[in-house]
């Protein structure tokens, strides 16, 4: 028999940790049982036009019962590391106020299933599903938002910290503030003036420091935490040093009202000029929660936009000619680059000492099963092309420390409803049957290796 020698390439290092996301209302489906209160998802998901096909919350892939199953299949592929969200409203139907312990029963339930399988559990507080009762009563405009979001992180820490050790304080600030309230495609859709909207980061971040405060005062020995942000990235159009000098100005300057204020211990004078009368209102104290030290940096990479240095030297963005490659979501246009310039932009600029790609992934609409197989060649592609400009970044002393691609399994996306899938594990929505896709496999081999295939 020949002996084939198989391509190499560089691995990761020992202790990388791969893993795959999921948020909690993308998944769990249950939306109203046992106790659960009304997200302001469950309530958009219900008007008229906001999602596709009007699909809602209320199934989704029913992991809240068939959690055993999923982690069963986890297990089958190798992966030891999962993202999850608690949701709120499970806990607080009402947001504050009486505590619901079936929710709490059940999220014990989902931890013992998981550790027992051998999965680290990765928890994020907040993933966009804020009770229905704090938007009837002004949601992220409101600093009793913030005062609930306060008692929800430590009832969750308190409950769980002796199971979780790995925190993440809110996912996406933008898409539950901007998206949410200046852009209306998320929920709750409701368009503010600029100054609320302003104000609605504000509250977001501290609700980031109280989770972080949660975990410093109860998370026990060896409990870490840290904000996942999808940071505006951009990709410097050629790698000289103008182009890139612009990519870094720019990058600066989109994420300043959030990272720019974590890591920067206040808003920064350019931030304040630019919103003048719209300016947030800060309480005393409220950039010592803000500001506190994290452990780590969470980003969810999916795409950038190109930057080159314009005449004057300012960065000038520059469009995407008709034609260039994406996936099917709209908005996510093919730039593998993104892991490297995201990464170390984000080392640069904040002096972040450890990043976490905590989503990365590609959504596309439609994979049929075909004799029990999925072939997502394009999803597989995704990945490695990705991951090769996330181990350029390390190689060039990015702080890397692992990767959750997003996502598990197909679920719901927000506003394309059920009909885009991101998932390596396809779900048939009828029956709810799971089958890994190609890309599982691939992925299964490159966690088994611990390199890129
Ligand atoms: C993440 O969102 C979410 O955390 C996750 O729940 C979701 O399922 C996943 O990614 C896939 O979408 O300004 O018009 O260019 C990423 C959400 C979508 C937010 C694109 C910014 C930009 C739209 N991002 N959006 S636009």
């Amino acid at each position: 028999m020949s002996k084939i020698s198989l391509p190499s390439t560089p691995g990761f290092p020992e202790n990388f940790i791969w893993g795959v996301a999921t948020a909690a209302p993308q998944i769990e489906g249950a939306a109203f049982a046992d106790g659960k209160g009304e997200s302001v998802w469950d309530r958009f998901s219900r008007l008229p036009g906001k999602t596709h096909h009007g699909d809602t919350l209320d199934r989704a892939c029913d992991h809240y019962s068939r959690y055993e199953e999923d982690f069963a299949l986890m297990r089958r592929l190798g992966i030891r590391h999962y993202r999850l969200s608690i949701a709120w409203p499970r806990l607080f139907p009402n947001g504050d106020g009486a505590l619901n312990p079936a929710g709490i029963a059940y999220y014990h339930r989902l931890f013992d299933a998981m550790i027992a399988a051998g999965i680290t559990p990765w928890v994020t507080f907040f993933h966009w599903d804020l009770p229905q009762a704090l938007e009837d009563r002004g949601g992220w405009t409101q600093r009793l938002t913030v005062e609930a979001f306060a008692t929800y992180a430590n009832t969750v820490v308190h409950a769980f910290g002796a199971k979780v050790k790995n925190w993440i304080t809110l996912n996406e600030i933008r898409c539950f503030t901007y998206m949410a309230y200046g852009v209306g495609n998320k929920a709750p859709g409701r368009l503010v003036a600029p100054a609320e909207l302003n104000q609605t980061y504000h509250h977001a971040l501290l609700c980031h420091g109280h989770a972080v405060r949660a975990v410093r005062q109860f998370g026990g020995p060896g409990a870490r935490v840290g904000l996942t942000d999808n940071s505006d990235v951009c990709l410097p159009v050629t790698e000289t040093a103008a182009d890139v000098a612009a990519a870094r100005t720019w990058f600066a300057r989109r994420n300043e009202h959030l990272l720019g204020a974590i890591y920067g211990g206040g808003y920064s004078p350019a931030y304040l000029s630019r919103v003048g009368a719209d300016a947030p209102k800060v309480a005393a104290g409220d950039f010592d929660l803000i500001s506190a030290p994290t452990d780590f940096l969470g980003l969810n990479l999916y795409t950038g936009h190109f930057v080159r240095a314009g005449r004057d030297g300012e960065p000038e963005l520059v469009p995407l000619p008709a034609g260039y490659p994406k996936a099917d979501s709209y908005w996510l246009h093919l730039a593998p680059q993104v892991m490297y310039w995201g990464t170390r932009l984000a080392h640069e600029v904040y002096g972040v000492k450890e990043i976490f790609i905590t989503e990365n992934g590609c959504g596309y609409n439609d994979e049929p099963v075909v004799d029990g197989e999925v072939c997502d060649l394009h999803r597989k592609e995704f990945i490695r092309s990705h991951l090769r400009e996330l181990q350029r970044a390390m190689h060039d002393g990015v702080p890397v420390a692992g990767y959750f691609l997003w996502s598990f399994m197909d679920n719901f996306e927000w506003e394309d409803g059920y009909e885009r899938r991101f998932g390596i594990v396809h779900v048939d929505f009828a029956t709810l049957k799971r089958t890994p896709k190609l890309s599982a496999h691939y992925y299964a081999q490159v966690i088994a290796q611990n390199r890129i295939l």
